[in-house]
Formats: C-alpha cells, structure tokens, sequence
C-alpha cells in the first residue's frame, strides 16, 4: 500500500467512525499501517461490504513479505486432526486415494488428485494470516491457483460464490462439517490458492493437509483446511445454516476482508 492510499483510507475511515473512531485510530496509527487492522475492522465495526470497496479496491494484492519475515512457527487453529474415519483412512494412505471434487454451477463437474492439483499452475507467496483470537503469522505457501482450476470446470453465469466443504466434524457426534465460502472475485484472485506446501514442506494434517484454501485478503476462519470438496453456488439457502460459512453460522462476517 502507498502513503496516498493509506492516507486516504485513513481518512475515510476517520469520517466514518467519527470522533470516538478517529482518537482510536490515532492509537492505532501503526497498526493500519500493515494491513491487519483494517482486516479486523471489517468484523469489530461491522463495515460493509461497500465502506470495503472503498476502503481498498478488492483487486488490490495483499501484502507479501520476504524469507527473513517468516515466523519462526506457524501455529495450528482449531482443528489439528479431523476426527473422522473416512479423513484417517485417507490420512493413512498419504492422501493417494484423496481427490478434490469440484462441481455445482460448472459446465464440466471434475475431480482432481493431489498429483493433479500440484501440476496445475502455481503460485508461491509469503504472506500474514491474521486470527479473529488475537495471533498473527508469516509463512511461505504454495498451491495451484483456483482461478486456472475454475477455468477447467468452466463455472455457470449464474455461479456467485465457491463453497469449501472441509473433512473435519465440528460436533462430538461426527456432523456439523467445517466449510467456507468466498465470491468469484476472491476466487479469480491471483493470490486465491489451493495450498499443498508450507515453508517448502508438504502441508502437515495440523494445517490442512492434503490442501488448505489461502484467500490473502480474509481472515483466517475464512482459510479453510482440509478440502475435499468445492460447489460453485448461487446462494446458501439449503447450506448448514445459510450464513456461508461455520463460523458465519455462529455470528461472524461473512466479508472478512479488505
Ligand atoms: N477445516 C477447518 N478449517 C479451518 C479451521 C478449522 O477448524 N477447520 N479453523 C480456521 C481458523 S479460525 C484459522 S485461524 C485457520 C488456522 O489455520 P492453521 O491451523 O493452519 O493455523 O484455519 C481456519 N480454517
Ligand atoms: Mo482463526
């Protein structure tokens, strides 16, 4: 980000939060500064969708960094190993029986093998990943771009957004699957990848093995692991509980971004 486009999203944002907002910016000053705290309040302040365009273009890229910015760990967040047979049998094979099936509004529904997917065009990025619970982290990821992916499926015109159906049960019983969503814009995203690779090491199962979606621009709910399924949809009427997302059902944004 420039100074001009910082200050002039700094500037907006003090109009809009008025005088209570401006004093906790001037507190803030150095935060803004790097990106995260405009991300956080997109949730905090309930910014809308169209405050966001404003704020920053939503083509804009999220800030990558160098090797000597990465953290020295990247830490694992809420589930670090799906419970659930089907996931352990996979698990138990090094995922050589695993495929992603991607369908729903799409002209040519597929499914792709993790040796597939690492042959599809790629992208390696260091980037931040911010937690709504108050940590943040660099690491270096790589992973087949989704936009090529979505390409080779062809999406309907009446697709709008991709939903990510996770492996992992959220409920003791087994139900209540993990799953995200983003809009076609963060899909095309040069930065939207589907992440095998972290710090140069297959992904481990704490992070999201055998891929985890990177949508750079979100919050780090919306970085869903353990992908096993992706539906190109026109609404979530019908999904869980039709908010897009677990966490989206439990009360959070859905637009977790800048
Ligand atoms: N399937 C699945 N994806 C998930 C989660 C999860 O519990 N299950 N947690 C989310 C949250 S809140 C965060 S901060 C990140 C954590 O990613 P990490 O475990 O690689 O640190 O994954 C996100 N994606
Ligand atoms: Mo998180």
């Amino acid at each position: 980000m420039n100074s001009i486009d910082s200050r002039r999203r700094r500037n907006f944002l003090v109009r809009t939060l008025g005088a209570t907002g401006a004093l906790l910016l001037a507190g803030c000053n150095r935060l803004s500064q790097t990106e995260w705290f405009p991300k956080v309040l997109g949730v905090g302040e309930q910014a809308s969708d169209a405050a966001a365009h404003l704020v920053t273009s939503r083509k804009s890229m999220a800030q990558e960094f160098t090797e000597a910015d990465r953290s020295p760990q990247f830490r694992a967040n809420g589930t670090a190993n799906p419970n659930s047979a089907e996931y352990q049998a996979l698990a138990a094979r090094a995922f050589a029986d695993w495929r992603l099936t991607v369908g729903g509004l799409v002209e040519k529904p597929a499914s792709f093998s993790l040796a597939e997917l690492r042959a599809l065009p790629a992208r390696t990025q260091i980037t931040r990943h911010d937690c709504v619970e108050g940590w943040s982290a660099i690491a270096k990821w790589k992973g087949a771009r989704l936009a090529p992916l979505l390409d080779a499926v062809q999406p309907k015109p009446q697709a709008r957004f991709a939903v990510f159906y996770c492996a992992d049960p959220m409920a003791e019983d087994g139900t209540d699957l993990y799953y995200e969503s983003i809009d076609m814009e963060d899909a095309r995203h040069p930065q939207t990848i589907l992440a095998y690779e972290i710090n140069d090491a297959a992904l481990p199962i704490a992070n999201g093995a055998p891929i985890r979606l990177r949508v750079e621009r979100q919050l780090g709910y919306k970085h869903a692991k353990y992908v096993m399924r992706i539906d190109l949809v026109d609404s979530f009427a019908g999904i869980a509980g039709g908010n897009g997302g677990y966490w989206e059902d439990q009360g959070y944004q859905w637009f977790a971004g800048i």
